[in-house]
């Protein structure tokens, strides 16, 4: 604590993002009480140094005795004080930091600073009075929002909705919070504990509407639930009784599983970039980026770049392609002003400045990088290739967006193999989180740098793979797929199939994701595979045969299911292919349980990782974890499926995947790891390092 004048300035000094750590609150909870029993102190600031306010509870305590001051004792202290305490924000208040401001008399922040109280992110609620005292100050509607979703709010927005009181000019969080300081003292203002406010009350029906919508859109989450039996408690309670229901409950929530798997996701996501191999490394620097191709895959991932702040030349075949992928491109960013991602402002310059679309793969000279997203065949993409190397300057990057393709195949065909990288988009590349940064045996680590460094200017969450069919994330799918086709042969249907996995918490089944993406994909693969394939794999034939009448999904409006009216319905016809082939192959077909179906898609999945991690192909286990949770929809309440085998326990996985090899003894062979994790007592999160 530092005293200026008449006023007590507590500054929070915890690198890097100033979490509440039992120190943390330790400190408060003595510097508060100091600054109250100081007569010369007429007003408190509490401001944060570094990079941002404080930005949670210190995740890293949960889990572990909790050590006294708790957080909320923190806060009732800072509330009760008899003189005004200022807040002032810079940075991020997230979390236990938001609820620490919320406790203040006055809150004054920085035109850059975010507010969220992502809890619900990590399988909790806020447990340090949020979910009481964001009520009182904020419309209800808007702290159910907040509380529900996790998503952060700029000053802007605070402001509007009588979370914070005043937006200060300039840099300097701190110098801000002593101004208002001064004005208050000038004023004589009292402090303002906002737990004597009263709840702004619910519009009627609105936390039953609530509940309905998250019961579909966080579907299988505790969270968001508990967190509304906070907020009702806030409306039905005196504030102290509503504090203490919404301690019991967060401390629920703290001891469930979900919490476990949402801050081992959170962790994981973090720990993936940290790579031995990258580790002081400077990546290059990408302004400019070229896109070969502009098709669905092209155009997000121009898209991506343009919205974040990047330069694109996307170049096709022909002036009518080129013309179509501008379209194309635009349509995609129109949709982002829509959406209030982009201000029209920006579009309008994006527009004019940062995009263009050429039929030369001359104009991609001057670009810093290039990724190439055409037909996924070799032949093409080693022309490609041998195209741009001639082209682009040298020093820039050549990467292959092939999702299956041998990223050492395409790089023997340049001059500058180092330079050569798969960066393996899903689609839709503006959308989703996740890259697959495909090393090839001669790409130089700095390549690899830049990599990671660009999944991070685009948002998205990069995961190290090594080259084989699929990498990591359609390695792992082929085999459950074919895992999942087995199950149907033995007598599911593709609809138990999916109804069992979307109940597991799955967004869609995977058969009805197959009918998005086209079936015809698929197809390609197996064709190609074909060649290759064991003579002893038990290879299912449905999905060839749909595909030979034409049924290529949502496209064709027929696939697994059909889409009379765009709405998917199963369909008897599937059902007939399906019986014939069981027929023709002579199985006795039995009814398998949701419970069985899940069974062998973890089986299947978890097996498939092992070799995975084995091979090199993933450095760890949270590396399977972070790419099936960011590109193929795994539940992250679940944590990943290697984080789910360490909790049901490895040797259930290898009890299911020796009973299934009476079934096929092809597909369900152990991996030699999985085996030896079980025979050594040990987890996949031992090999986490
Ligand atoms: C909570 O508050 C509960 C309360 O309601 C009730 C309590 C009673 N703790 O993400 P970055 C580490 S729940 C510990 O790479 P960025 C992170 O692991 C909490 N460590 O930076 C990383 O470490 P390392 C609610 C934390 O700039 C380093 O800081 N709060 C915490 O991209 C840098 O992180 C949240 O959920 C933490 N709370 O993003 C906020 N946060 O260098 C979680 C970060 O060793 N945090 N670390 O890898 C975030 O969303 C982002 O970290 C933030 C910065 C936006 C702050």
């Amino acid at each position: 604590m530092e005293r200026l004048g008449d006023i007590a300035v507590i500054e929070v000094s915890n690198p890097p993002v100033n979490a509440v750590s039992q120190p943390v609150r330790a400190g408060l909870f003595e510097t508060v009480a100091q600054a109250a029993a100081d007569h010369q102190v007429k007003a408190i600031v509490i401001c944060c140094a570094g990079r941002t306010f404080i930005a949670g509870a210190d995740i890293r305590e949960f889990g572990k005795p909790m050590l006294p001051p708790s957080l909320p004792e923190v806060i009732n202290r800072i509330e009760a004080t008899a003189k005004p305490v200022v807040i002032a924000l810079h940075g991020t208040a997230l979390g236990g930091g938001l609820e620490l401001a919320l406790g203040g008399h006055y809150r004054v922040a920085l035109a850059s600073a975010r507010f969220g109280l992502p809890e619900v992110t990590l399988g909790l609620l806020p447990g340090a009075g949020g979910t009481q005292r964001l009520p009182r100050l904020v419309p209800f509607s808007g702290a159910v929002d907040l509380i529900t979703s996790g998503r952060q709010i700029g000053a802007a927005q605070a402001l509007d909705l009588g979370l914070i009181d005043k937006i200060a000019e300039g840099d300097d969080a701190r110098s801000a919070g002593l101004d208002y300081a001064k004005v208050l003292i000038e004023e004589s203002r009292a402090p303002r504990p906002t737990s004597a406010l009263p709840c702004n009350p619910p519009e009627p029906g609105a936390l039953d509407a609530a509940r309905t919508r998250l019961a579909k859109s966080a579907r299988g989450q505790i969270a968001p639930q508990k967190a509304l039996d906070a907020l009702q408690g806030a409306c039905d309670l005196p504030f102290a009784e509503g504090l203490t229901q919404e301690r019991a409950l967060f401390l629920d929530l703290m001891n469930s599983d979900q919490r476990g798997a949402m801050i081992h996701a959170f962790f994981a996501e973090r720990q993936v970039g940290k790579l031995d191999e990258i580790k002081g490394i400077a990546p290059r620097v990408i302004q400019s980026i070229g896109v070969v191709g502009g098709g669905t895959m092209g155009a997000g991932i121009a898209t991506s770049a343009l919205l974040s702040g990047l330069s694109v030349t996307l170049a096709e075949r022909d002036s009518e392609a080129a013309e179509r992928a501008y379209a194309a491109v635009t349509g995609l960013l129109k949709n982002a002003v829509k959406r209030s991602k982009l201000s029209e402002a920006k579009y309008v310059q994006i527009k004019a400045e940062c995009f263009k679309t050429t039929k030369y793969y001359a104009d991609l000279a001057p670009c810093d990088l290039v990724v190439e997203a055409v037909f996924e065949s070799l032949d093409v993409k080693k022309e490609v290739f041998g195209k741009l190397d001639a082209v682009c300057k040298p020093g820039a990057i050549l990467a292959t967006n092939t999702s299956y393709l041998d990223v050492n195949a395409i790089a023997a065909m340049t001059e500058r193999p180092r330079d050569v990288i798969g960066l393996h988009f899903f689609s839709p590349a503006h959308v989703m989180k996740l890259l697959e940064v495909v090393v090839a045996d001669n790409t130089a680590p700095e390549v690899t740098a830049t990599g990671f460094a660009l999944a991070k200017t685009l948002g998205k969450v990069a995961v190290r793979s090594g080259v084989c069919d699929g990498f990591i994330g359609n390695r792992i799918l082929s085999q459950y797929r074919k895992a999942l086709d087995g199950a149907v042969i033995a007598g599911a249907s593709p609809y138990d199939v999916d109804r069992a996995l979307v109940a597991f918490g799955l967004a869609m089944g995977p058969y009805a994701v197959s009918d998005l993406a086209g079936l015809d994909i698929g197809w390609a693969t197996r064709k190609r595979l074909a060649p290759t394939r064991d003579p002893c794999e038990a290879y299912a034939e449905f999905a060839d045969r749909l595909c030979e009448m034409g049924r290529f999904g949502r496209k064709t409006g027929r696939g697994y299911y059909l889409y009379a009216e765009g709405r998917p319905t199963p369909d008897p016809e599937v059902d007939a292919i399906i019986a014939a082939e069981r027929t023709a192959k002579g199985v006795k077909t039995r009814p398998l349980s949701a419970q069985e179906i899940v069974d062998r898609y973890m089986a299947a999945m978890v097996n498939e990782a092992a070799r995975v991690v084995e091979d090199g192909i993933a450095r760890r286990p949270l590396d399977v974890d972070v790419t099936l949770l960011n590109g193929y929809g795994f539940p992250r309440w679940r944590g990943g499926p290697m984080y789910y085998a360490d909790r049901v326990g490895l040797d259930k996985i290898l009890r299911d995947i020796t009973t299934l090899a009476a079934e096929d003894d092809f597909l369900w062979q152990p991996a030699p790891l999985l085996q030896r994790l079980v025979a050594d007592g040990k987890t996949f999160s031992s090999l986490n390092t």
